[in-house]
């Protein structure tokens, strides 16, 4: 699995994309949202002229595994360009085909080989009640390794952390009223066992791919990106849904949707929870740009700290 090859020039037979058109395309991508300033000439230049793939470990807690799925939506760039040309993607446990003892000790060994230089993906919250013992991921050297020991131990060896999914981010839905497992953030988790490693979160319940891949690349190419009071990319983060929603004049008019079924009208009167979101899903919409929450049902506030008890709770709030 490891990869320390340089990148390859162009094999456009083998990929459907060179390396050049690769980065136009995400430089591209980039552009429309505001993010091509990080990207200049003489960064593409220095990729081209090909650098070592930068590992990455994926690990995952309490999770449903869409933001696995999420990445590997990716469309534009694809995700075979994103992992043949951008990361050397060592471990994710829905797609690795390695397991088991081989598969931890494969992760550890990288984590030694690559220390300081690898970045570790956590999806998913880390359930730090019993001692962990809610979430054991793998099994090494006759010890039981729970997510809290993987975190713990993987964690100050990376260069970086990027927590993937509102799980990770902010606790999401495995923390949510009534939980019994101490689900808990990545920067809550590092709080408590003094891990100093840089943290950025790329909230979503799922994230949307671009905002993991935009966030790998800006981190690759010109460092951690500018985050927000909640540790979120600004490029990704920064604008508030209903301020830009293309039904705010309807919600300026106090012409409201009676109903989801309602195709046109603001949907606040049905639970869109817009004005409290900050995300660029208004323009980036999902699906490779087909559509988004709000067209169809209402914004449930996925990006947000407090989601989903503040959000959109799974019990009847007590007002
Ligand atoms: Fe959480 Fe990831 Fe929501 Fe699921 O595993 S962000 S539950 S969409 O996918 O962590
Ligand atoms: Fe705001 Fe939601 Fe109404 Fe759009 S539908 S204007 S985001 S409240
Ligand atoms: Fe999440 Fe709202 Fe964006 Fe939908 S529109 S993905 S619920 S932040």
């Amino acid at each position: 699995m490891k990869d320390k090859q340089k990148l390859p020039d162009a094999q456009p037979e083998k990929t459907g994309i060179s390396r050049r058109n690769f980065l136009k395309t995400v430089t591209g991508t980039a552009a429309g949202i505001g993010i091509s300033q990080m990207f200049n000439p003489a960064l593409i230049q220095a990729l081209e002229k090909g650098l070592e793939r930068h590992p990455v470990l994926w690990i995952q807690g309490q999770g449903c595994t869409g933001c696995s799925v999420s990445l590997l939506n990716s469309v534009d760039p694809s995700i075979a360009d994103i992992l043949l040309k951008v990361i050397s993607l060592q471990f994710n446990p829905t797609v690795s085909a390695c397991e088991g003892e081989m598969a931890m000790e494969h992760v550890y060994e990288v984590a030694k080989e690559y220390q300081g230089r690898f970045s570790l993906v956590v999806e998913g919250a880390i359930p730090v009640a019993e001692n962990g013992k809610y979430c054991i991921v793998g099994e090494m050297d006759h010890r039981e390794i729970t997510m809290v020991d993987m975190v713990q131990e993987l964690a100050p060896m990376a260069g970086s952390v990027l927590a993937v999914g509102t799980c990770a981010a902010f606790g999401g839905i495995p923390a949510a009223k009534g939980n019994v497992t101490g689900a808990t953030s990545v920067n809550d988790f590092f709080l408590t066992k003094n891990i100093s490693t840089p943290v950025v979160n790329i909230p979503g319940c799922p994230p949307h791919p671009d905002w993991i891949v935009g966030s790998i690349v800006h981190l690759l190419e010109a460092g951690i990106p500018e985050l927000d009071s909640d540790g979120r990319p600004t490029l990704f983060f920064g604008n508030n849904i209903h301020d830009n929603c293309p039904r705010l004049d309807d919600y300026d008019e106090a012409f409201m949707a009676m109903s989801l079924s309602d195709p046109i009208g603001c949907r606040m009167d049905v639970g869109c929870k817009g004005p409290d979101a900050y995300a660029d899903c208004y323009k980036r919409k999902w699906n490779s740009g087909l559509n988004w929450c709000v067209n169809n049902a209402v914004c449930i506030g996925c990006v947000e700290a407090g989601f989903p008890d503040a959000m959109s709770p799974f019990y009847e709030p007590a007002y």
